[in-house]
């Protein structure tokens, strides 16, 4: 697939399964399981296995110690075709146990039932302790060469191409959790650089909860499911976080960022990426920079509305994994820019009075600006969920020469988490040798044995010095790229449990993110906030939080508060005199609208002349439309990808009618309870209710025709972001320019300023 011409393919792909005869009613659109058509009858004539999907990828082809192997990718999983047992004799039958006559006993002697069942009942290994819910995706990282000045590291020359595998996640729920949830998100990359694998684990919000490791534990059983009845899943509306972040208060700035719209992302592809913690580049001659990672989308930071959230996760909680599938089978790729901030190295490690060790503070971009190193691009979807998502085990501590850790003790307590956590949940210490984990650079360990060894280790000698192996493996010196441990001066201080006087400021950044939002961004975190605690049951919890909420801003708090019919508390600290950051705010910018999803009412009865011209130009600007239509099938030869049973709103960016269809036979309250929603004798009620959930989850909605006639029966005509017009060129050229800016957010003037 060309990545250039994304609408094209998307076109093809579409239309080529529309010209399929008998394959209309089933067309190719993304998410279509396996790489060919299944045939009505079962296949009896033996072949090999399918190819994988052309956007599939999967783990390079390496030994555990990083050659490449030449062998194809596909021959990795199976080969041959016939079933076999895991040892490859042929088996001739594996519907049936061994049994002493037809309804005779089992026989012990049946290996091949017990190996199957003995295998099966295996298949799970632990979740994750944490971002236990992912999707991941297979790219490219081509570096821009801005970064050599002060990293020696070899995968940020100019030009070099890195394979990398991107892991995208929630934090709390449990691997069948709903994608969207308000929660963080994790982003966590791995370059496959051919100096040793680097791991960028990066999460979505610039800060973090706490400021030194040992609270890990304490934050992390705060959040999950209270552990009497293991709920509520997945989110942070209940006592117990709450009771934490409210008495544990340097949370408070990562908990205002939950509560806002970065909480609930629109999709993977629109997801800023944060490294956190500050890293220390190296350059060749050692001298030190110290850096804040960012990873920058191409189609900027946007959001669902919190309903549409709500509506998603029961409607389709895959919601995000099929996103960024899908865009990807599109041919939409998703990008990013990798950027840094730099910061001189200084013995202070401060920055315009900013503590750079301190994970829960940010340096404002208009401090410092985010420079611009490279892109990384996702093209190929995992061949094997289990294989590659759920067995990549990042680490803090896989890095490449040139880039280093600093003091920041949570960075340091991360340092020792991530290896400890894989030997339970991927059974072991050889975890590196699973085909995704396996680095593209030469390995040469001594590391020994232990379970599920790969590596078939020859020689005698794994301990240094030795003269048995001639002395191998010898330790590499700054010309071989040996990565260097930087030799940070580390002041004579006494053994301490403290942190740093600078670690005590909780409020003043919470501040400076409330300030830096737009009125609707505002509005939203009150809402949050409000909904949050209102899903606690104690009220002593409610007020301590308050409390917190009046150390960041009257406004915020006084809105929350009577929201929660509680008095407004007076601030303890004084309020911070804050700089408005404006990049924090998502609003107020145009962004492409790749990938981006819009439906199509049309009327089967109705006048369909304009159809096929706007189904085509929606193709060619990049984005995919779903026509909606009454029944399933073809409309005037083009395929109905949703009925108005099926559809619903918060699939679709934007909303166009090309028509106003009559209620259709099933609308039918007792079969479809949306067609309870107000209607009228001359629209499918199901049409009208998709009108106002788009129209108040301030989408763009345009139409023409007869279709305007709908958009008068919602009481919408007039409003702002909702387009009409004689001809569906002339609407859809319109929504288009208003979808850049995500949403219609003039629809609702907010209240506070
Ligand atoms: Fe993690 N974190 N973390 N974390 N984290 C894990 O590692 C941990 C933190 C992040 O897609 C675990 O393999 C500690 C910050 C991501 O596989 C575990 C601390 C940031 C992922 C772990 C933190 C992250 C993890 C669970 C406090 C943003 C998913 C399973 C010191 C910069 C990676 C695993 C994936 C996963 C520990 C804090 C990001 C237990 C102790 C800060 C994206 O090792």
């Amino acid at each position: 697939m060309e990545s250039s011409k994304p609408s094209q393919i998307v076109k093809g792909v579409v239309e080529a399964a529309v010209e399929k005869v008998g394959d209309a009613l089933t067309p190719d659109v993304p998410g279509a399981p396996g790489s060919a058509p299944p045939s009505l009858e079962e296949p009896t004539t033996p072949h090999g296995p399918l190819p994988p999907k052309d956007e599939q990828g999967a783990p390079d082809t390496r030994t555990p110690t990083g050659a490449e192997t030449g062998v194809p990718k596909i021959a990795k999983g199976q080969q041959g075709a016939y079933l076999t047992t895991a040892n490859g004799a042929r088996l001739r039958d594996t519907d049936h146990s061994l049994k002493a006559g037809p309804r005779g006993p089992v026989l012990l002697q049946d290996h091949h039932l017990r190996e199957k069942i003995t295998h099966f009942d295996h298949e799970r290994i632990p979740e994750r302790v944490v971002h236990a819910r992912g999707a991941g995706a297979h790219g490219t990282f081509v570096a821009y060469g801005t970064a050599e000045e002060v990293t020696r590291a070899g995968f940020l020359k100019k030009g070099r191409e890195t394979p990398v595998f991107v892991r995208f996640s929630t934090v709390l729920g449990s691997r069948g959790s709903a994608d969207t949830v308000r929660d963080t998100r994790g982003f966590a990359t791995k370059f496959y650089t051919d100096e040793g694998t680097f791991d960028l684990v990066a999460n979505n919000i610039p800060v973090f909860f706490i400021q030194d490791a040992i609270k890990f534990p304490d934050v992390i059983h705060a959040g999950k499911p209270h552990p009497d009845r293991e709920i509520p899943q997945a989110q942070s509306a209940h006592d117990t976080f709450w009771d934490f972040v409210s008495l544990h208060t340097e949370a408070q700035h990562h908990t205002i960022w939950n509560m806002s719209d970065r909480g609930i992302p629109r999709s993977y592809r629109t997801m800023e990426g944060f490294g956190v913690h500050t890293f220390r580049l190296v350059d060749e001659a050692g001298a030190t920079v110290l850096v804040k990672f960012h990873w920058k989308p191409k189609l900027g930071v946007h959001s669902l509305t919190w309903e549409e959230a709500q509506m998603i996760g029961g409607m389709d909680p895959d919601y995000h994994r099929r996103d960024l599938y899908d865009a990807i089978e599109a041919g939409a790729y998703p990008e990013w820019e990798l950027g840094i901030q730099v910061f001189p190295d200084t013995p202070e490690e401060t920055f315009a009075g900013i503590d750079l060790l301190d994970p829960t503070k940010i340096v404002p971009e208009e401090l410092a600006p985010v420079q611009p190193i490279g892109k990384l691009t996702l093209n190929k979807t995992p061949t094997n969920y289990f294989a590659e998502v759920e067995q990549v085990a990042f680490h803090v501590g896989h890095l490449p020469p040139g880039i280093d850790v600093t003091n920041d003790p949570l960075m340091q307590g991360r340092l020792f988490s991530y290896v400890d956590t894989q030997l339970t949940r991927l059974g072991g210490p050889n975890f590196t040798q699973i085909p995704i984990n396996r680095p593209h650079a030469d390995v040469n360990d001594m590391l020994r044995d232990g379970f599920h060894q790969h590596a078939v280790h020859a020689g005698v000698a794994p301990y240094r010095p030795n003269s048995l192996d001639g002395g191998n493996p010898f330790p590499a010196g700054d010309r071989e790229h040996a990565f260097v441990d930087t030799p940070v001066t580390v002041a004579e201080a006494p053994k301490v449990r403290a942190s740093p006087a600078s670690f005590d400021d909780h409020y003043s950044q919470v501040r400076l993110f409330w300030q830096s939002m737009s009125p609707v961004e505002k509005e939203h975190i009150i809402r949050a906030y409000t909904f949050e605690l209102g899903k606690c049951y104690h009220q002593v919890i409610k007020e301590r939080q308050l409390q917190c909420l009046a150390n960041v801003d009257p406004v915020l708090c006084e809105q929350v508060a009577t929201g929660l019919g509680l008095p407004v508390p007076q601030p303890t600290v004084p309020l911070a005199e804050v700089q408005p950051s404006p990049a924090l705010s998502q609003v107020g910018r145009e962004w492409p609208a790749d990938g981006r999803m819009v439906g199509i009412v049309v009327d089967a009865q109705g006048d369909l002349g304009d159809v096929h011209e706007v189904r085509r130009a929606v193709f060619d600007a990049g984005m995919v439309p779903l026509l909606i239509a009454a029944h399933g099938g073809t409309v005037d030869g083009l395929p109905v990808q949703r009925t108005f049973a099926t559809g619903r709103s918060v699939e679709f960016d934007a909303v166009l009618l090309a028509g106003a269809p009559a209620p259709a036979p099933d609308a039918v309250p007792a079969r479809d309870a949306k067609a309870g929603a107000p209607g009228s004798a001359t629209v499918d009620p199901r049409v009208l209710l998709l009108v106002e959930e788009a129209w108040r989850h301030a989408k763009v909605i345009g139409a023409w025709g007869a279709g305007a006639e709908v958009l008068h029966q919602a009481g919408v005509t007039g409003t702002p972001g909702v387009v009409t017009g004689a001809a569906g060129a002339e609407v859809l050229t319109e929504v288009q320019r208003l979808m850049a800016a995500h949403r219609v957010w003039e629809r609702f003037p907010a209240s506070v300023a």
